[in-house]
């Protein structure tokens, strides 16, 4: 075995090329010329090959890499016996001319359509009809030397109004996928070819009206049919019009047709990056074309049924949820069981069950419990009540927590930052705001109180209780309920031992509190009788591991056990 470096062949001219997408991983088995990536410049996407057939021992660039001949893109080990077939040396590929490049085909065939905008002889060959007429024949390019590629995409039809360079067909040699474009701006005429054909250079392909030609006359070579190229289109291109009907079943089909869990997604460049476009999964997609191979119509197909599903999911048919491709559940008629009633839902309603919908399916939540012992803490906060009383205030457990979370925020900051998934960034905050969250006669609300770490107890109870009262009365300012970097939602004064709270996002962690009770704890000589408040935090785990949650909890329950840390 030896390792041998995989480098970026000739790109046939082309300068520097982005990786689009990456097909092996380490510690894959490859075969000599299996696609490693593929690359795209702005005209041609090509799947770069591996140079020997070997396992992948490193992948050294990623999606979005720009790269350039000679780069190194990976490393693999082959059979020391094995030609290496790298860029130095005059590689045992078997096709091709032996021309100043001993290299890679497939590069030298992207640029069959690399540069097809810049070089008139690389363009499809237009058979021209003489006289400067509007009617052309367009022939196959020269496509790097290779002969009799099969096309495995027809992307216009007849009548279709196509730009200078806009993909004509796609075909596909063993090695590389390219698309011929068109070498002029016009309507689409007769097609020649059909999909599955065979093609090599000079071949004719279709015909075009091509619009304002050089010179006016509409001179016709091929006249079996001289006009009104979209009626022809029933005694054309078969393959098309016999798929045509199965893709709108398919759209109208209920459930989409899965390929089975590891198929390999044939698909050429063009198909990839309209998947890519629409955000579309071609592992999800059936093929249609030959050997499934997937097409633009199935992206489409795709698409409009992803689309329809979710509309259907998240509006009609009595769905209670939906969206994000998930179905909605279907409501029976409940009045066929008993008497009911239907009552409107509040704006604060719906507004709750769709941020509660949104967060729990955004968010991969885990749930980390915990207990503190805060006898102490309520001997302390039993002792203030004369004092609470004397200045209006009533010091509940909730400012010791409020400063308990702070505390926490402060020292363990992973907490105190929210994802931007868009833009792959972490954002982090250097102000600590907490929500509390309200019950109230209308739903359920959270205020936020802004820079706890910066406040007392007192001070803490006081807007506490004002921000309640408040979300109550339904005198809450929208800004009142903004900003918050964390929530705190206690059901201490209703009852139960724990809960799994929802996360409000884009905050990353909630505090549930639990009612406290009295516990015996072993104290190492015999049980003591303890109050025991219980703790459950849930997390956002994309931004927070288990061990930091776990930290956390221990941290709070340090700091409710023993008030005076909160002083440190
Ligand atoms: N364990 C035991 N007793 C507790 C406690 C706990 N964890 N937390 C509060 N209590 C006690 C208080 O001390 C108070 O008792 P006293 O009157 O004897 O002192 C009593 O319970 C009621 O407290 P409170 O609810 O008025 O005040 P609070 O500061 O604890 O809570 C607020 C304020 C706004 C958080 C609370 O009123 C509330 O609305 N909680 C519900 C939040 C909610 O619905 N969350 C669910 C969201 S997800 O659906």
């Amino acid at each position: 075995m030896s390792e041998q470096e995989i480098k970026v062949p000739d790109l046939g001219g082309a300068d520097e090329v982005e990786v689009i997408e990456i097909t092996v991983s380490k510690g894959d088995s490859v075969a000599e010329e299996d696609p490693i990536l593929t690359v795209e410049s702005d005209k041609a996407s090509v799947e770069l090959p591996s140079p020997s057939a070997g396992k992948i021992t490193k992948i050294t660039v990623k999606v979005g890499d720009k790269v350039k001949e000679g780069d190194v893109v990976g490393m693999m080990e082959v059979e020391s016996g094995a030609q290496t077939g790298d860029e130095s040396g005059g590689s045992d590929e078997s096709q091709n001319d032996a021309d100043e490049k001993p290299e890679k085909p497939e590069p030298e065939k992207a640029e069959a359509s690399e540069s097809k905008s810049d070089d008139a002889e690389s363009k499809p060959k237009k058979a021209s009809s003489g006289g400067g007429a509007r009617k052309e024949k367009v022939q196959v390019p020269d496509m790097g030397g290779s002969e009799d590629v099969p096309i495995i995409e027809i992307n216009v039809k007849e009548g279709d109004e196509v730009a200078e360079d806009d993909p004509l067909v796609t075909v596909e040699s063993d090695k590389a996928t390219m698309e011929i474009p068109s070498p002029f701006a016009g309507k689409i005429g007769k097609i020649l070819v059909s999909e599955g054909d065979k093609i090599s250079q000079g071949d004719d392909l279709l015909e075009m009206q091509v619009t304002g030609g050089e010179s006016g006359e509409d001179v016709s070579d091929t006249d079996e049919k001289p006009e009104a190229p979209a009626s022809q289109e029933s005694s054309t291109s078969a393959p098309k019009q016999e798929k045509q009907p199965a893709k709108e079943e398919r759209q109208a089909a209920p459930e989409p047709e899965l390929p089975p869990a590891g198929t390999k997604v044939h698909a050429g460049p063009a198909v990839r990056k309209l998947a890519r476009e629409l955000g579309a999964d071609l592992t999800r997609i059936k093929g249609s074309g030959p050997k499934s191979r997937i097409v633009k119509d199935d992206i489409h197909a795709y698409v409009k049924q992803q689309l329809h599903r979710t509309q259907e999911a998240g509006a009609g048919g009595g769905a209670v949820t939906g969206g994000s491709g998930i179905p909605g559940i279907k409501l029976p008629d409940f009045s066929q069981f008993g008497d009911i009633q239907r009552e409107s839902m509040s704006r604060m309603q719906v507004a709750t069950a769709n941020n509660m919908a949104r967060s729990w399916l955004n968010v991969p939540h885990v749930t980390q419990f915990d207990d503190a012992d805060i006898t102490e803490m309520e001997n302390f906060r039993k002792a203030q009540k004369a004092a609470g009383e004397k200045r209006g205030s009533k010091l509940t457990p909730l400012p010791f927590l409020l400063k308990a979370c702070a505390r926490a925020l402060a020292e363990l900051p992973q907490f105190n930052v929210a994802l931007d998934m868009e833009k792959k960034e972490i954002v982090h905050k250097n102000y600590i705001h907490i929500g509390v969250a309200v019950d109230t006669p209308a739903g359920l609300m959270v205020p936020v109180i802004r820079n706890v770490d910066q406040k007392g107890l007192w001070e803490l109870a006081d807007e506490a209780m004002e921000l309640a009262g408040k979300a109550r009365d339904k005198k809450l300012k929208p800004n009142e309920m903004q900003g918050a970097c964390f929530s705190i939602t206690s059901l201490g004064g209703i009852g139960g031992t724990a809960f799994t709270p929802i996360v409000n996002a884009p905050e990353i962690a909630i505090l549930g509190v639990s009612k406290a009770a009295m516990k015996p704890v072993w104290d190492g000589k015999e049980f003591q009788p303890r109050l025991i408040l219980p703790l459950s935090l849930s997390y956002d785990h994309r931004a927070v591991n288990g061990a930091d949650a776990a930290r956390f909890t221990a941290l709070l329950s340090e700091l409710l056990g023993d008030i005076r840390h909160l002083l440190l």
